[in-house]
C-alpha cells in the first residue's frame, strides 16, 4: 500500500484576501498532491474551529501561521509513514486533536491533509476524485448558483444572504450557459435601472434594494428576458441565513426594515414560497431554533426543500437530532465545518439513508480548489451551490463539473 513520505503546508490567500492553509503531501517519494482550504462569513456556532493567529498586528489577527505550524510540526510527524488509508488518517488527527470541535489543531489544518489525502488516494489509483469516491454510480448535479448577493456577502442593506438560480436543464454545460445568460441579463436590467452592479463575496450583483421582494422580481425579469421560464426550466433557491438578522433580545428577524417574530417570519415564506418558483429555502430560522424548523418542514417541506446549513454544520450527531424531530429535509454540506473528509462523507450517507436531500457547498471565502465539483459528481450529492457566473474561484468549480461532462461524454480525447 502507498505510504505519505512528505507533507507541507504555507499560508495563501483566500478569496477575500485573507489567509487560509495550502499543503502539499507526497506519497511514495513521487506522487505529489496538493490542496487549499475555504473560509465562511456566515459561520454556525458549532461548526469546527477555523484557526487563527489572533495577532492584530498581522493581517488584522487573520493569519493561519499556527495552523501551518501544525500541519508541519504535529500531524507531519503524526503521519509520514503512514499508509494513505483516509479513515485512519482522518481519525489519527482527530485523536491527536482532542478536542470535540478540532480547536486543538485547527480545521483548516485538519482539512487541507484529509483533502491532500483523498486527492492521493485517487492519483495513486490512477483515478479522478470523484471516481475514486463513487460507490458504482455517479451523476451531475443541479447547481445553485447565487447571483444576488445580500447579508454578510455584500454591502447591499439586503438582509437576505442568497438569492439563487436553479437551472433544470438536460446537461451540466447547458446549466452553466443558462446561468451565465441569466447573469448578464440580471447585469444589464441593474445597469438599466441605475443599480450599482458591483458584485459581492459570491459573485453576485449586489444592488442596494429596498426589500427581497424586489430582488425576486428582478431575478424572474432576468430568467424571462434571457429566454427561459420560471417555474419551469429554471428555479429559485434562498438562503435566508436567519442567525445573521436576528436579534436575541427582542426574539425578532429584521428583515427589510420590517421587525417579525418567528411566526410572521414563517408566513412571510408561505407568501414567497406561493407568489415565486421557490424550490429551496436554507437557513429560515437562527441556528437555535429548531422547534421552527420543524414547523416550517410541516408547513411547506412537501412542496421545497427545507435545508440546514448552520443549523447541522455537516455534523452527523447534530443531523441525527434534527432527523428525530422532523426538522428540515434537506442539508447543506460544507467540508470544512466538520472538518474532515471522512467525516463529511458519514454525514451524506446519514442523510441520504434519512431521506434527505444533500447540496454540497463552498464557503464564501473561496480558493481555487475544485474538489466539492468532484465530491458533487462521485458522491452524487444531487446538488451543487458555489456562487455565481463570475470570480475564478466560483467558476473554477463549474469548469471542472464541464470538463467531467466532457470526459463522460468521451469528448476528452487528446489524440486521434
Ligand atoms: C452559506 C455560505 C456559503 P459562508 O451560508 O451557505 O454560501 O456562506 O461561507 O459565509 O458561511
Ligand atoms: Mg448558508
Amino acid at each position: 500500500m502507498a505510504k505519505i513520505t512528505g507533507l507541507c503546508a504555507h499560508e495563501i490567500l483566500d478569496s477575500r484576501g485573507n489567509p487560509t492553509v495550502y499543503c502539499e503531501m507526497e506519497v511514495d517519494g513521487k506522487i505529489l498532491v496538493e490542496a487549499s482550504v475555504p473560509s465562511g462569513a456566515s459561520t454556525g456556532k458549532r461548526e469546527a474551529l477555523e484557526l487563527r493567529d489572533e495577532i492584530l498586528s498581522r493581517y488584522e489577527g487573520k493569519g493561519v501561521k499556527r495552523a501551518i505550524t501544525n500541519v508541519n510540526e504535529k500531524i507531519k510527524p503524526l503521519i509520514l509513514g503512514m499508509e494513505l488509508d483516509l479513515k485512519k488518517i482522518d481519525e489519527a488527527m482527530i485523536e491527536l486533536d482532542g478536542t470535540p470541535n478540532k480547536s486543538s489543531l485547527g480545521a483548516n489544518a485538519i482539512l487541507a491533509v484529509s483533502l491532500c489525502t483523498l486527492k492521493a488516494l485517487a492519483k495513486v489509483e490512477n483515478k479522478e476524485i470523484y471516481e475514486y469516491l463513487s460507490e458504482g454510480s455517479i451523476s451531475m448535479p443541479i447547481p445553485m448558483m447565487n447571483i444576488l448577493n445580500g447579508g454578510l456577502h455584500a454591502n447591499s442593506g439586503v438582509a437576505i444572504q442568497e438569492f439563487m438560480i436553479v437551472p433544470v436543464v438536460k446537461t451540466v454545460h447547458e446549466r452553466v450557459r443558462c446561468g451565465s445568460e441569466i447573469f448578464h441579463k440580471l447585469g444589464s436590467i441593474l445597469k438599466k435601472k441605475g443599480f450599482n452592479t458591483g458584485i459581492g463575496d459570491e459573485g453576485g450583483y449586489a444592488p442596494k434594494l429596498v426589500s427581497s421582494t424586489e430582488a425576486l422580481d428582478l431575478i424572474l425579469e432576468a430568467i424571462r428576458k434571457a429566454g427561459y421560464i420560471p417555474g419551469k426550466n429554471v428555479f429559485i433557491a434562498l438562503d435566508i441565513a436567519a442567525s445573521t438578522f436576528y436579534d436575541e433580545k427582542t426574539k425578532t428577524y429584521k428583515l427589510d426594515n420590517t421587525k417579525m417574530s418567528s411566526e410572521r417570519l414563517l408566513n412571510y415564506y408561505k407568501y414567497i414560497s406561493e407568489k415565486y418558483p421557490i424550490i429551496s429555502i436554507e437557513d429560515p430560522f437562527c441556528e437555535d431554533d429548531i422547534e421552527s424548523l420543524s414547523k416550517i418542514t410541516s408547513m411547506l417541506g412537501d412542496k421545497i426543500m427545507i435545508v440546514g446549513d448552520d443549523y447541522f454544520v455537516t455534523n452527523a450527531k447534530i443531523l441525527k437530532e434534527a432527523i428525530d424531530v422532523h426538522a428540515a429535509n434537506s442539508i447543506l454540506i460544507k467540508p470544512n465545518q466538520i472538518g474532515t473528509i471522512s467525516e463529511m462523507i458519514d454525514t451524506i450517507k446519514l442523510a441520504k439513508e434519512n431521506n434527505y436531500k444533500t447540496i454540497i457547498s463552498h464557503r464564501s471565502a473561496e480558493t481555487t480548489d475544485s474538489t466539492i465539483a468532484d465530491i458533487a459528481v462521485g458522491l452524487e450529492t444531487g446538488f451543487i451551490k458555489t456562487g455565481s457566473l463570475s470570480r475564478g474561484e466560483r467558476v473554477s468549480k463549474y469548469n471542472r463539473l464541464m470538463l467531467i461532462e466532457d470526459k463522460l461524454l468521451g469528448k476528452s480525447k487528446l489524440g486521434d
